[in-house]
């Protein structure tokens, strides 16, 4: 992609409406603007790094056996009031009157809609297990959205929902879920932690929250510094007994700060870490809560109805790209992880218009995009601080540097986004660098 062509209306000031740092650096990187409170544009860079989390989020969620379908954001009132949910949820539900006068609403969560889904295809214990997931938009309507994608009005969350016949194999899809989590964060770039919460409107007796270690996190939060080095689980065979999974990473100490027990400060000493941290998933397990007053039940072995044990599973994607952005940035602008970049390289031409280094660039860009490595090319015909300012600014893992000293002797700059380190290389060399990853 030429940058020439491509639509980044980065910014030079600082917003003055953004208090935290993934905030401005959205707004300054041309990532998103704000339609209204709570919600956002997403323009080509915030809708590259966007779709980029969805894919490692859904080969995740395929790999722990899920199956994704899309569900109405609009949805019927009748079916929230068939769960008791519809007075419950107050005024963070935006309600909608069709035009015969219906109860209509957009979805803040899809436990009733899928719910109804199952229970009018679904009919025999040998249909069970099932997990239903999708991606897509959801609207609460916060008293106070702040920190633009982190608690936005309109956001994008992945919503998962299991389906089974007794509560041992409930408490697996659980597992699962959490499982596929652990490895789904990993492969963003985070470190999430588990910790035991509360489930509020969700409801159930049992529920994690994942937790993004961040300076501006919304809630202070505590844990075993043991827990920041444990890897996430590999090669995982999700029929197997997952338990001790779990039981490895929920056998340390984590806790958010309604639930912290201050004995523990004593108790660990200096293995105790107390930070800040954001909320990126939220699983739940909450038995009949929604298939008894719905009705969702299935023909057991036996021949008798069996009411079905369900767990909600969500994931933050759109507050994810500010999580990462918290956890990964520095003074000049965002670090993308590699797993999540909107381009793998920035190529600065430092002079459009001369042959050679006009040509070097289009070696190199050509032998990258064969190699399916995506370049985003400055071709501007700009200062040379402009534009290293601005690839600084949108955080590409990798800059290649073309000037006409350096083309002369057949090499550019390699510069590592992360750590600054930059190497002189030939062209060739700087493409093999590229495409062994
Ligand atoms: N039905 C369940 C799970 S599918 C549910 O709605 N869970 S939730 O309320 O905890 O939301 C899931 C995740 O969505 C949260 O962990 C958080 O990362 C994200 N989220 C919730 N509210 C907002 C918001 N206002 N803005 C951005 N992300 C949000």
């Amino acid at each position: 992609m030429r940058l020439s062509r491509f639509f980044l209306p980065t910014l030079k000031e600082t917003p003055t409406e953004a208090q935290i740092v993934s905030h401005r650096l959205m707004l300054r990187a041309g990532m998103i603007r704000q339609h209204a409170a709570g919600i956002y544009n997403w323009l080509p860079l915030g809708t590259r790094v966007l779709q980029n989390i969805i894919q490692i989020v859904r080969e995740e969620q395929n790999a722990a056996g899920a199956q994704e379908i899309i569900m109405p954001t609009i949805q019927s009132g009748d079916l929230w009031k068939e769960s008791g949910r519809y007075d419950d949820y107050g005024p963070e539900m935006l309600r909608i009157k069709d035009r015969h006068e219906r109860d209509m609403l957009y979805g803040p969560t899809h436990e009733e809609v899928v719910t109804d889904i199952f229970r009018n295809s679904i009919k025999s214990y040998r249909d069970l297990p099932k997990n239903l997931y999708q991606i897509n938009w959801k609207f609460r309507d916060e008293v106070r959205p702040r920190f633009g994608l982190m608690r936005g009005r309109e956001f994008l969350m992945k919503d998962a929902y299991s389906f089974d016949l007794d509560y041992e194999r409930s408490r697996h899809a659980y597992n699962q879920m959490f499982v596929a989590y652990l490895r789904t964060f990993a492969r963003l770039g985070l470190k999430a932690i588990p910790m035991k919460a509360d489930s509020g409107p969700i409801g159930g007796d049992l529920s994690h929250e994942f937790i993004v270690l961040a300076d501006t996190g919304e809630s202070a939060v505590f844990t075993h510094k043991a827990l920041l080095e444990m890897p996430a689980p590999q090669n995982v065979d999700y029929e197997k007994d997952l338990q001790p999974i779990i039981d490895q990473w929920t056998s340390l100490y984590a806790a958010t700060d309604d639930k912290h027990d201050p004995a523990m400060a004593d108790k660990l000493g200096a293995d105790l870490v107390s930070a800040r941290g954001i909320e990126v998933g939220h699983i739940f397990h909450f038995g009949k809560k929604y298939s008894e007053p719905m009705k969702a039940s299935v023909i057991g072995s036996d021949g008798n109805p069996v009411t079905v044990f369900m767990g909600s599973y969500g994931i933050g994607v759109s507050r994810l790209v500010a999580a990462i952005i918290e956890a990964s940035h520095d003074e000049h602008g965002i670090v993308w992880p590699d797993a999540v970049a909107p381009f793998d390289v920035g190529l600065i031409n430092l002079k459009v218009g001369d042959a050679a280094c006009d040509e070097a660039c289009k070696k190199i860009y050509d032998a990258l995009s064969l190699e399916k490595r995506d370049v985003l090319y400055d071709d501007r015909d700009e200062r040379a601080g402009v534009k290293f300012a601005d690839m600084d600014l949108i955080g590409l893992p990798w800059q290649i540097v073309v000037g006409p000293k350096g083309v002369a002797k057949g090499i550019v700059e390699l510069k590592r986004r992360a750590t600054g380190a930059k190497e002189e290389i030939s062209f060739e060399g700087a493409v093999a660098k590229l495409t062994v990853m």
